[in-house]
């Protein structure tokens, strides 16, 4: 056997400890181990039953997701499962950590499992564009039935150990922290007791419950319509666990084999699994050492109790770390702590969390108009309104009152964060906190370095960030740092669009379909089109001045691009039909038939030729950061793995192709960035960076 299973003989028992770091994925090596370490263990005489178990921090967390796309090697995971469950003696799953995927899928065929109570188990690989494919989707509902595995499946959710043994899918928990006794003991007992090799492909009981009633499926499929739209693999899931109810076992897994195989080579699931890793690259900072100094966060000031500073609160109230926040004026911090109470007790009564859990939040609170109580903060963040001038008021006067060593963040949205830093006499304390709205909800933090940002201040900025559970990308500061200079690219061609022939609601369609929440117009309208629109200085000029004028200020007001009724929902104008015709004919526009092949190109492709700007830049580290901000903080597709990834898997000669040849109709917002030329003339993607 290789190193990385170790086969010992305890009395009559074979312990066979699989040894694979970081999580004892399925990579062949460990397969093998399985499958020479069992048959080892079936051809010693003295071994009566035998123990699967794993070192290290967690159980098999599946299958080793870089194999994926490459060539196979070593014994398949079926030739591995078969050793198992045909072995002739039992064979027991000894589960701490996550069994997760392959790994429970592994568990599935022993003829018994045993976990200590804060294991889990689940079949995740629907996150990963995937159904489980060694066999999961026709054991499962053998032992949970259709509507458990459907939610399980569909969802990837970690079941806990109390619930898996409720469930059936475990046999016994083991004491916290003596999984190894606690299975070789539960071994022995399968042996004195004389129990069968149960193997869950013969029980049929459940899923022989659920035959004739696809009822099952087709009310889940309706149910999650929404949750479900434009992703393969929930259907895929599903589909599975529907043959699994209706067909013999093997007749099940050639439907899973030929769905999986479907799916594993199919760009969604190449996306998914970019997503996955990419999630895990983006808080890793190559300059910045690991053993960089963290600065403790005890206490938080938030200056601005508006929308923004309020929801900013929240992340800090959540996790626990007391906040004191300023404001100018009583009335408006009065106003700042009433939203924020009222927010948690919404929460509370939709059974989120209880009324003294409001209570205890809400006494993390300090409300001051004092700038002054700010002297005690780790870490200040200023969220107060987007004007140089006013910013950098406020720092100057932070730069006496705050401690030394604290953070001095701004949330600034489109400010340069480098001459903020010039109002204060320590610019290293100087960063870029960049939450979206609404901040409490939003995954995605942007934190933005400046020129002179020290890198404790960076490393305590992203961990920070991590405890009060977002997603965060380090960028540079640049106009509207990573993710709304993609948008502004976007934002740009959707205006020019409805000007040249098409209308919002084709633009908008184009998009959602493309897999977004909703299209710029209606975003537009939901966000509210006055924002930063001045009643005062319009002139009529724009589309924008034209219907705010009107009072079509979006959702809000019951109109803006388009028309809603009582409930919110839209309709399409006729009137702002006729206003973009008046209007383009008044700018002499001869408008033309789009195709939705342009609306898609023309909105996306320059989002992936600034990605490629930003990179030449140095303002992401990564293309996948670029990724990350955009599935986090827009909504951009996971089964398209983010506008960078879509680049490469559209092909980056096609999107270069496009570029010029927009950029030689109408001019230079197509203007190929040098990165993207120069991929395109090396053959290769943003993935080869
Ligand atoms: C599958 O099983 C298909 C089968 O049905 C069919 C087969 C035929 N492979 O997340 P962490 C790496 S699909 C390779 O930071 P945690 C990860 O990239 C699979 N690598 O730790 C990271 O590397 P690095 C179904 C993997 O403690 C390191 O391990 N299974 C895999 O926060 C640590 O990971 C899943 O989808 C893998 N499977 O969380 C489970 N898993 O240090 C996926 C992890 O270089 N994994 N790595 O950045 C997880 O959900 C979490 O990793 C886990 C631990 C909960 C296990």
């Amino acid at each position: 056997m290789n190193d990385v299973g170790d086969l010992t003989v305890e009395g009559d028992i074979g312990v066979l400890t699989l040894n694979s770091p970081p999580v004892n994925a399925l990579s062949a090596p460990v397969r093998e181990a399985i499958h020479e370490g069992i048959k080892q263990a079936i051809a010693d005489d003295k071994v009566k039953a035998i123990v699967l178990i794993c070192d290290g921090r967690t159980f098999i967390a599946g299958a080793d997701i870089t194999e994926f796309g490459k060539a196979p090697s070593g014994p398949s995971l079926f030739d591995a499962q078969d050793m198992i469950e045909n072995a002739p003696k039992p064979v027991i799953a000894a589960i701490h950590g996550t069994a997760l995927g392959g790994g429970l899928e592994v568990a599935l065929t022993c003829h018994y499992r045993v976990a200590v109570p804060s294991a889990k188990c689940g079949l995740p690989e629907v996150n990963l564009g995937l159904l489980p494919g060694a066999g999961g989707t026709q054991r499962l509902p053998r032992i949970v039935g259709a509507q458990k595995a459907l939610e399980m499946m569909t969802a990837g959710t970690h079941v806990g150990a109390k619930q898996c043994l409720e469930m059936g899918l475990v046999d016994e928990l083991a004491e916290e922290g003596k999984l190894r006794d606690g299975a070789i003991a539960f071994a022995k007992k399968v042996l004195s007791e004389n129990r069968p090799l149960v193997k869950i492909r013969e029980q049929n009981d459940k899923v022989e419950a659920d035959r004739g009633k696809p009822e099952i499926f087709e009310n889940f499929r309706k149910a999650n319509a929404r949750k479900f739209r434009g992703f393969l693999a929930p259907e895929y899931n599903i589909q599975c666990i529907e043959a699994a109810v209706n067909l013999p076992f093997e007749e099940g897994i050639k439907v899973e084999q030929k769905l999986f195989r479907e799916l594993v080579t199919g760009t969604q699931s190449a996306a998914q699994r970019h997503v996955f890793f990419a999630e895990r690259q983006v808080w890793k900072l190559p300059d910045v050492p690991k053993d960089t100094p963290i600065i403790p966060v005890e206490r938080v000031g938030i200056i601005g109790a508006g929308t923004m500073g309020g929801g900013i609160a929240m992340n800090f109230l959540n996790s626990g770390i007391p906040v004191t926040i300023v404001e100018t004026k009583q009335e408006a911090l009065d106003r700042g702590v009433a939203t924020i109470r009222k927010n948690y007790e919404n929460s509370a009564k939709k059974g989120r969390f209880s009324m003294d859990e409001v209570e205890k939040r809400m006494g993390l609170l300090t409300p001051t108009l004092k700038m002054e109580d700010l002297g005690t903060a780790d870490l200040i963040i200023e969220a107060v309104f987007e004007n140089m001038d006013v910013k950098k008021d406020v720092f100057g006067k932070l730069d006496k009152i705050a401690k030394d060593g604290a953070i001095l963040a701004t949330n600034t949205s489109a400010l340069n964060i480098d001459e903020i830093a010039t109002a204060v006499k320590r610019p290293e304390a100087v960063i870029g906190l960049h939450f979206f709205s609404p901040a409490n909800v939003m995954k995605l933090l942007e934190v933005v370095r400046a020129d002179k940002t020290s890198k404790s201040v960076i490393a305590t900025s992203m961990q920070i960030a991590k405890k009060i559970g977002k997603v965060a990308a380090l960028v540079g500061v640049c106009p509207g740092f990573v993710g709304n200079r993609l948008l502004a690219q976007r934002q740009r061609e959707a205006q020019k669009l409805i000007m040249e022939g098409a209308m919002p609601w084709d633009v908008d369609r184009v998009l959602y379909d493309f897999g977004l929440p909703m299209g710029p117009f209606a975003m537009s309208d939901l966000a509210g089109l006055d924002i930063g629109w001045n009643k005062e200085k319009s002139k009529g000029e724009t589309l924008r001045d034209r219907l705010c004028e009107m009072d079509r200020r979006g959702q809000k007001t019951g109109a803006g691009y388009y028309d809603y009724d009582e409930k919110r929902n839209a309709t399409p104008s006729p009137v702002v039909e006729k206003m973009i015709l008046d209007y383009a004919a008044e700018k002499g526009i001869n408008r033309r038939q789009i195709s939705d092949e342009e609306i898609l190109e023309r909105c996306i492709y320059p989002m992936v030729n600034e990605g490629a700007k930003i990179l030449e830049e140095g303002k992401a580290i990564r293309a996948s950061d670029i990724d990350i901000v955009w599935i986090y903080g827009y909504g951009f597709p996971r089964y398209r793995g983010g506008p960078m990834f879509y680049g490469d898997t559209v092909g980056l000669d096609k999107v270069l192709g496009k570029m010029k040849e927009f950029q030689s109709q109408m001019g230079d917002d197509f203007k190929p960035s040098a990165l993207l030329e120069k991929l395109v003339a090396e053959g290769k993607g943003f993935k080869d960076l």
